[in-house]
């Protein structure tokens, strides 16, 4: 290990020479694109947050120490991004120059930019009074343009500082995409405006008669705004059809008797479902996905369409592809849980990979006919699941996870039959059956996040999981510092 960073750069070196100290000197140069302002802003405030001294942000570089100046730049060759890498993948890339005087962030676009600084923080040195940066080039871009986070907020809910603390974790390991399960048979956690009875009546149940919640139009925006000045881009779920007990419980019309569901507050799955030949259910799924798409300013929609197990395959294939039809009308692209690799869904749609337990073929079949697969295999990257034994909260079916395991995969042996071409990345997730506080979450995200992060951001020649445990020992107590709760895994020196 050269220098801390994860995940782990394609090229990083420390030239000698004196660090770049933060002072009352330190000012962020923007440059001539007005686009690089709101970023400067977050860079601002989190320079100011590591320091403890206000940074101002200013057009004019002048040649004074201690200005960190963000650039943009169309010139790739100043990236060293070889040219078989394509546009959507050097997405976020960026070169990172520090020294003495000056920080020079040079990218194509703003996700680089900010990704430069996230580098730039975890190499400050704050063990001399002062916050220092030590000399430094590094050259980096991602090797897949989705690394994602999938966060349960239905079996418990997460409220919007629970959320920002969790985009902010995100942010500083490169991650770009926040999946929220909104909906699920336990609880309905975002106010659809044209259907208010849905969080009103199941917003407020959760697992176990724990305290519910939800997010009002304006939580959801701030959730989303909050993403995206980060980088991060949030993708909805309403998981239909099954999964779908909360919407029972609080729309009658969609039971073939009329009356409401009872409330469920269990973990089984799979025993809920929308009824097709009930007229109300095409209403329900045409005013959800339409308010939900229209709130949403990211291009994908997730359908969910997970564990249906009490629905014949015609009946299945036409809900789903209802709702695919609403997302497709409002200009989004549609995601979709394994299971809607079966249906056929046209172009534009991402099939999320999370279990070998039904085989992958349908999920080939589904790439050779033209969607893209995303990697969430749940015996790697489902965070909820126990390290071992002892681990307090967490569930086992799909195996204990230790920080190890989440690391040490390659994400093209998944399903090695898949071409490279059809993956556009990896994300992982974690279902709250079990989770019920902040301290709870963060137990079992971190480490496993950041190794999951380095998996999905880093290219396997760069990657090793001594050289990853022993910088995850330098960074980890930064999360300590920041309050939150992560697993001391006995199997890394800390
Ligand atoms: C499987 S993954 C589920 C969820 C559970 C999770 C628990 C998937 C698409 N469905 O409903 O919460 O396991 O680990």
């Amino acid at each position: 290990m050269e220098i801390a960073v994860i995940p782990a750069p394609v090229r990083a070196a420390s030239p000698p020479g004196a660090p770049f100290v933060l002072n009352t000197g330190t000012r962020i140069v923007v440059g001539p694109d007005p686009a690089t302002a709101a970023i400067a802003t977050v860079v601002a405030e989190s320079l100011t947050r590591l320091g403890g001294l206000a940074v101002p942000t200013v057009a004019k570089d002048s040649s004074e120490p201690g200005a960190v100046v963000l650039r943009l730049t169309d010139d790739r060759s100043v990236l060293g991004l070889s040219v078989d890498v394509d546009a959507a993948r050097s997405m976020g890339a960026y070169r990172l120059e520090v020294s003495r005087d000056r920080v020079v962030v040079t990218a194509l676009d703003l996700p680089g930019l900010l990704h430069g600084v996230a580098t730039l923080e975890q190499t400050s040195d704050r063990t001399r009074g002062s916050v220092r940066f030590p000399p430094l080039v590094a050259t980096d871009a991602p090797r897949f343009g989705w690394r994602g986070l999938s966060l349960d907020v239905a079996r418990h809910f997460f409220d919007v500082a629970a959320v920002r603390k969790v985009i902010d974790v995100m942010a500083g390991l490169k991650l770009n995409v926040l999946h929220l399960h909104l909906t699920d048979d336990q609880g309905w956690r975002l106010d659809v405006p044209s259907r208010p009875e849905l969080a009103a009546r199941s917003g407020g149940t959760a697992v176990d008669g724990d305290p519910g919640g939800y997010y009002t139009v304006e939580d959801y925006q701030e959730i989303v705004a909050y993403a995206q000045s980060r980088c991060i881009t949030v993708i909805p779920e309403i998981d239909v059809p099954g999964h779908v007990n909360a919407a029972l419980h609080a729309c009658g019309e969609l039971t073939p008797s009329g009356e409401p569901a009872p409330a469920y507050t269990g973990i089984g799955v799979g025993h809920s479902r929308l009824h097709a030949d009930l007229e109300a259910t095409g209403n329900f799924l045409h005013d959800v996905f339409t308010d939900v798409a229209a709130l949403t300013p990211g291009h994908y929609v997730h359908i969910g369409g997970d564990e249906v197990l009490t629905m014949r395959p015609a009946e299945y294939a036409s809900l789903v592809q209802a709702a695919a039809t609403h997302v497709r009308a409002a200009g989004k692209g549609v995601v979709g849980w394994q299971e809607i690799a079966k249906t056929p869904l046209g172009p534009d749609t991402v099939v999320q990979y999370w279990t070998g337990a039904q085989g992958a073929e349908p999920v080939i079949a589904a790439a050779q006919a033209g969607a893209q697969v995303l990697l969430s295999p749940a015996h790697k990257v489902y965070l909820d699941m126990k390290y071992d034994d002892e681990t307090p909260v967490g569930l086992v079916w799909a195996g204990h996870i230790e920080v190890r395991d989440a690391y040490d995969w390659e994400p093209l042996d998944v399903i090695p039959e898949l071409p490279a071409e059809c993956i556009v990345g990896v994300e992982a997730g974690i279902w709250s059956e079990t989770i019920r506080s902040v301290d709870e979450l963060f137990l079992l995200l971190l480490p496993r996040l950041a190794a999951v992060a380095e998996v999905a951001w880093s290219r396997p020649e760069t990657r090793d999981w001594n050289d990853f445990a022993a910088r995850l020992s330098v960074l980890a107590p930064r999360w300590t510092e920041a309050g939150l709760s992560w697993y001391r895994s006995p199997r890394v020196q800390w």
